[in-house]
């Protein structure tokens, strides 16, 4: 069997990074590292190939070499998915679907032939027996959680790394918190599951040995979900994987009570971990308690953000505007919370109610849903009808970004960011893409940039104040001029 794993486009989003990605010679961000384990759990003496249409295209030889097609998509990339499918089927491929998208809409997907849902460790090999025996069905789905110590090491050779910008590995998938927004305790389950070291070693031994030494994202969900571990097998795992080797920093997801534990913090940064997202979402109290979100109530939130950032984690931080009990001073709460906490990338949301929440139930009764999921949650849309008025919201929400990521703003943040941040020992390996970045960023910035005022001022500001911190400027730069483009071209 010839098997091409196809991993449709994501369209131009603020977490694309495509206007970023062109400074450093890069197709994508992050590799479809769901794919790329799928391809582990096929058996053997079938034929693989991997076409990720975020970094190559998927051509007429591609298609007439194959029998089969498996696809992998999130709703955000619904669209591309469609067109696939369609080349595919008028190609008379096997079309074999799974992922985040057909899990929650596959009833939309006519032409796919089968549809191996949730967690391939457990419906894939029902699937592949029943292909054995000419019994398929339509659909495979479970409502069981797998054990993913079982889960294999990803198939990395299928990946042509240099076209990423970082690398993508595993190490947990659930999260013990329950907030009413959020699809991810639906999808994993409550009680975060998780790998041990020695997978995530072996994991991190295959990369390295295929040369990659560029950044590398754990994709938990909640990173943090079983501290326990983390501090006695996987951080010291971790802490002495890393002697003698060079770059490789990691980042990951975790919730905002990580600010709580010092030696948890102090860890992760000996494992060479140096930045975080946190759902921080909103700082009113009320709305906290509406969402569920209790790990974040009752707290200082800024001194959280700061404590790690003096520790040496930047944080990255989702907020969220349209909660029942919001009224319309919370866009500028946000935007006082979002500036003086140095937070430089805030992905910054209309709450938005994905189906199989408790938030999606509690609209339907309601009567409060509207129309689709865009899948994009940094796009101004939402699928409910919100308390304030979809007006109010949206016009808000449009200050918000407006200020957040005007060239003032966003350096005005990022000098407050590496005021605080303490430096991090691993570093990147400076080589000639690095260089030409640099050069570039200096042209396109520094020369032709409406931004080139404010980008001489910051690059001065930290050769003189946090030399140290030189290559995290730039980057910083980069990447706010990817969000401008993002707000002036979808959100203003
Ligand atoms: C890494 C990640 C990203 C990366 C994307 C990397 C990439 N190239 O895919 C980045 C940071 C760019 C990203 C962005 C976004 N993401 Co995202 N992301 C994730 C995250 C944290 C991990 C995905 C992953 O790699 N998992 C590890 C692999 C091993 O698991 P998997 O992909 O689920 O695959 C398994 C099964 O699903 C199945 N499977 C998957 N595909 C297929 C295909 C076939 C044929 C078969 C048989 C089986 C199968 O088998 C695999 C093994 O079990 C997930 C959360 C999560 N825990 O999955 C969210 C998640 C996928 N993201 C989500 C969303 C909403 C987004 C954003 C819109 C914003 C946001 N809130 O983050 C943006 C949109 C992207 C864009 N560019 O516009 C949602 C998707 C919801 C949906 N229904 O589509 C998720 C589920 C998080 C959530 N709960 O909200 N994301
Ligand atoms: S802490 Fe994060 S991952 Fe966990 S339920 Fe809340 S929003 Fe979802």
């Amino acid at each position: 069997m010839n098997v091409l794993l196809i991993y449709p486009e994501f369209p131009d989003t603020f977490w694309s990074f495509k206007h970023a990605l062109k400074f450093i010679c890069k197709k994508a961000v992050l590799p479809p590292l769901g794919l790329v384990t799928l391809g582990a759990m096929l058996p053997e003496n079938w034929s693989t190939r991997l076409v990720d249409t975020n970094v190559t295209k998927l051509t007429e030889a591609d298609l007439a070499w194959a029998d089969c097609a498996f696809i992998s998509a999130m709703v955000v990339q619904r669209e591309s998915a469609r067109q696939i499918i369609g080349r595919c089927k008028e190609e008379g491929l096997r079309v074999v679907a799974g992922g985040p998208l057909f899990a929650s809409e596959y009833e939309a997907f006519e032409d796919v032939d089968h549809f191996v849902l949730n967690e391939a460790e457990l419906t894939l090999p029902l699937f592949l027996s029943d292909l054995e025996r000419d019994c398929t069905k339509r659909v495979y789905e479970t409502s069981q959680f797998c054990d993913i110590r079982k889960t294999p090491v990803p198939m990395w050779a299928l990946l042509d790394l240099k076209r990423y910008a970082s690398m993508s590995i595993q190490f947990s998938r659930g999260c013990p918190f329950d907030c009413e927004f959020c699809n991810v305790t639906a999808l994993f389950g409550h009680r975060p599951r998780i790998k041990t070291a020695g997978q995530i070693i072996a994991e991190l031994d295959g990369l390295y040995k295929l040369g990659w030494r560029g950044q590398i994202f754990f994709v938990d969900d909640n990173f943090i979900g079983n501290k326990k571990y983390l501090k006695t097998q996987l951080l010291p795992a971790l802490i002495a994987w890393r002697k003698g080797k060079k770059g490789v920093p990691f980042f990951t997801e975790a919730s905002v009570n990580l600010a709580d534990d010092d030696v948890l913090i102090e860890m992760m940064v000996a494992a060479g971990f140096d930045s975080v997202f946190i759902g921080i979402e909103t700082t009113d109290e009320q709305c906290l308690a509406e969402c569920n979100k209790t790990q974040n109530k009752n707290r200082d939130l800024i001194a959280d953000v700061k404590r790690l950032q003096q520790a040496g984690l930047q944080v990255q931080g989702g907020f969220i505007v349209g909660f029942d009990g919001d009224s319309p001073s919370v866009f500028q709460q946000q935007i006082d919370f979002i500036q003086k906490s140095g937070i430089v990338t805030a992905m910054v949301g209309l709450l938005q109610a994905p189906p199989g929440t408790r938030l999606y139930e509690r609209m339907k009764q309601e009567g409060r849903l509207t129309g689709q999921l865009s899948g994009d949650n940094v796009d101004g849309t939402t699928n409910i009808i919100p308390h304030m008025g979809l007006n109010t919201l949206r016009e808000g929400y449009r200050r918000i970004m407006g200020y957040i990521y005007s060239d003032k703003y966003y350096y005005q943040r990022v000098k407050t960011f590496l005021r605080e941040y303490k430096a991090p020992e691993i570093r990147l390996p400076m080589d000639f893409q690095r260089f030409l970045a640099l050069f570039r960023t200096n042209v396109r910035l520094g020369i032709f940039g409406k931004e080139r005022f404010q980008y001489w001022q910051l690059l001065v500001w930290t050769v003189f104040r946090r030399p140290e911190l030189f290559s995290l400027a730039i980057t910083s730069a980069i990447q706010g001029h990817h969000f401008r483009k993002i707000c002036e071209q979808y959100i203003l």
